[in-house]
């Protein structure tokens, strides 16, 4: 074996030398990766004893891409592009050994190669884009030449990722072993000595209409809301059309250089860094979780037929219980609609929707759910109904079954504490619709043993959600951000702005809506249920907006009553002036003078009242980071990705740190 750095090494197989990138946990390629890729090139095109050589990964990952954690510091020489071309215009046949996954830097490398071969499980991408930046090591030159314009800026623009199976089918890779990919790329490497190579950097670009490239671009565009990288992927991608290479490159570049400095690619990169360390919770480091496989559904509505879709999709045996034998078949009914939407959208197959109908049992007996693992309430959200089903719960499931609110607002330590185990109950709060958000709460209650929390969290990972550890406080992390977020648009009406023009400025930040648009989706009732509780208690010198209380009395409670901060047509939004009446006359009532209000002020008051209430859950300890914050606001109320979340967004508005 020949080291060439700290993580690339050599060694010669029947004349080819089979170059192994070992760096884990990702193989990312890092300066001394590039070195040591560089170093190994050379010394394959000089050595006698080598005649073709071949690049692949140790581990499960061919490649992860560029090394994330260089992207602050100057490029280190030697470049990527350096090392691709040195592959590229390699003398001796190179292949490419495509192991698992290639991702970013790592699928250039493999199209710099002169021919791929890759395992069945392999995944490849050029994800740059959800980073911020566009790829920048020939990606958006060279992928085109492969797979055509359009196919090239689908997979560029949204970074979306190809199975194996589809990258044969385009032409990425060349074909797809099953058996043993090393023995099958040497002999491939071997079988190319002496020929013609292919260099898809010199290859011609394939031909394709102007109405395709079109709308390939305005599709993929269509959810790049206020992005850059997307646009200036497009933009990359055509170049290749008509652009000499080295021209192309250079401009490439330059467009990677230049967004890699972004604000947008650093809040993408918070958000990167900030999914990985959500999953590490203090205190759980060693605690093996619960063995889970069949989990228990409560109420089989909207929430709990989505918690029970998720379930099954996942692999779980689900129990689903509902009051009445009727509600429960009506619930099935509910999970097998959801279940035929994936069906028809090809997300799954008949044999799959087969399989999950198989696990799923549904009964109006709450004692079916004695062969439960994990049980999920799902039920109408009174305190009273809640402890009542899990006391029920206590004489029911084993005692080393978990028990799990799905409460949004209610106190889990309360419910738990009428329980005989209370340390085996936490909250998960799903949001909906259940199967689509990927934002799970878990709460950890005051008694929640370690190894129950630790189980919330697998349970997660297996759902395919992104977790999000809190402590017990009303409304959770998310829902309280929320509460201050609307208790301040509110204040923004009674200051003299619209509805329509605080949507508008949020939606020009990047929130898909505006948060007006948001309480008509969602519906005004469930807040105004809340407001008449808490009046009794609410502090009168506080100051408070009764706007939204009229709305309501009138029975204006949202998108689904036709009207409500909005009216309604065939579900489009347009101003109504019965309700700009309605906010002059609650202003007046109170001697409130309207004074005109800026997009900026506007901006800067919802976004700083969202990152005070994340400071004050910061410091009471119900949330253990700033970036967990952000997580739940992007992936839970739609802020945007971009942007890096409500509290990074704080910090950057404070200017450079020292
Ligand atoms: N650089 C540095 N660290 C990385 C990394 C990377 N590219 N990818 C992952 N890690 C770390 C991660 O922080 C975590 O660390 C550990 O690896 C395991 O990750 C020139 C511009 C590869 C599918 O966008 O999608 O190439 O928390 O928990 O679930 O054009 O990581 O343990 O300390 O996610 O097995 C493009 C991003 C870069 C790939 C593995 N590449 N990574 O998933 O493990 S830009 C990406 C992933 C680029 C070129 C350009 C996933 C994964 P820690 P993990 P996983």
């Amino acid at each position: 074996m020949t080291t060439f750095s700290d993580t690339v090494s050599g060694t010669v197989n029947n004349g080819v030398l089979l170059i192994e990138i070992n760096h884990p946990p990702v193989n990312a390629l890092s300066t001394d990766v590039r070195k040591g890729l560089l170093a190994a090139l050379a010394h394959g095109e000089t050595a006698v004893d080598v005649a073709a050589m071949v690049i692949t990964g140790a581990g499960a990952i061919f490649v992860g891409g560029a090394d994330i954690r260089e992207f602050g510091a100057p490029p280190a020489e030697p470049v990527l592009p350096t090392v691709l071309a040195a592959i590229e215009n390699a003398e001796k046949p190179v292949v490419a050994a495509i192991n698992g996954a290639a991702l970013g830097g790592g699928l250039e490398v493999a199209i710099a190669a002169h021919r791929r071969i890759a395992s069945a499980t392999a995944a490849l991408a050029l994800p740059e884009v959800k980073l911020g930046i566009v790829p920048g090591a020939g990606g958006t030159q060279r992928l085109p030449r492969l797979v055509g314009i359009p196919a090239a800026i689908d997979m560029i623009a949204t970074g979306r990722p190809a199975p194996a199976s589809e990258a044969l089918k385009l032409g990425i890779v060349d074909r797809i072993e099953s058996g043993d990919l090393r023995a099958a790329a040497i002999a491939e490497a071997r079988a190319l000595v002496g020929t013609d190579l292919r260099r898809v950097g010199t290859s011609a670009v394939p031909v394709a209409t102007t109405e395709a490239i079109d709308a390939a671009a305005s599709k993929a565009l269509a959810r790049a809301r206020g992005q850059n990288a997307p646009r200036e992927a497009v933009r990359l991608v055509r170049l290749s059309a008509d652009t000499p290479l080295a021209e192309a490159l250079s401009e490439e570049r330059r467009t990677f250089l230049a967004l890699r400095d972004s604000d947008q690619a650093a809040a993408l990169r918070h958000v990167f860094f900030a999914e990985r360390a959500a999953a590490k919770v203090p205190g759980l480091e060693n605690i093996k979780p619960r063995k889970i496989e069949t989990v228990g559904v409560i109420g089989l509505g909207l929430m709990g037929s989505g918690i029970a879709t998720c379930a099954l999709d996942a692999g779980y045996t689900v129990i689903g219980v509902e009051q009445t034998e009727d509600a429960a078949a009506k619930g099935r009914s509910r999970i097998e609609g959801l279940l035929d939407r994936a069906l028809q959208s090809g997300r799954i197959d008949a044999g799959a929707k087969a399989d999950r109908l198989q696990r799923l049992t549904t009964s109006g007996a709450l004692q079916s759910l004695a062969a439960a693992d994990l049980v999920i309430e799902a039920v109408f959200d009174d305190l009273v109904v809640k402890t009542e089903l899990f006391v029920k719960l206590d004489h029911i499931v084993r005692p080393d079954a978990i028990l799990a609110t799905n409460t949004s607002y209610l106190d889990p330590d309360s419910i738990a504490a009428a329980t005989a185990l209370p340390e085996r109950v936490l909250g998960l709060h799903f949001f909906s619709p259940a199967s689509v958000m990927r934002l799970l709460e878990v709460v950890r209650c005051a008694r929640t043993a370690p190894d129950v929390l630790a189980t919330g969290l697998a349970l997660a990972k297996r759902l395919r959600k992104l977790p999000i550890v809190c402590g017990v406080t009303e409304g959770f992390i998310g829902n309280r951000i929320f509460s201050s977020y609307r208790r301040e648009a509110e204040f923004l009406l009674e200051d003299g702005a619209l509805p329509q023009q605080i949507d508008g400025a949020m939606e020009a930040y990047g929130f898909p809506m505006g948060p007006f648009a948001v309480f008509d989706l969602a519906g005004l009732e469930i807040a105004w249920a809340r407001r008449k509780r808490q009046a009794a208690t609410r502090n009168p010198k506080a100051r408070y907006v009764d706007i939204a209380d009229h709305l309501c009395e009138a029975g204006r409670l949202g998108m689904k009553a036709g009207r409500g901060w909005y009216r309604y047509h065939d579900g489009k939004r347009a101003v109504d002036p019965e309700v700009t009446a309605l906010i002059e006359q609650r202003r007046a009532a109170k001697g409130l003078a309207a004074r005109s209000i800026s997009d900026d002020e506007i901006r800067q008051r919802l976004l700083g009242a969202m990152a005070a209430e994340g400071a004050a859950l910061l410091s009471e300890g119900i949330a253990a980071r700033a970036s967990d914050i952000d997580l739940v606001m992007i992936n839970g109320y739609g802020f945007p990705a971009h942007k890096g979340g409500p509290m990074f967004a704080a910090e950057q508005a404070k200017g450079p740190r020292a």
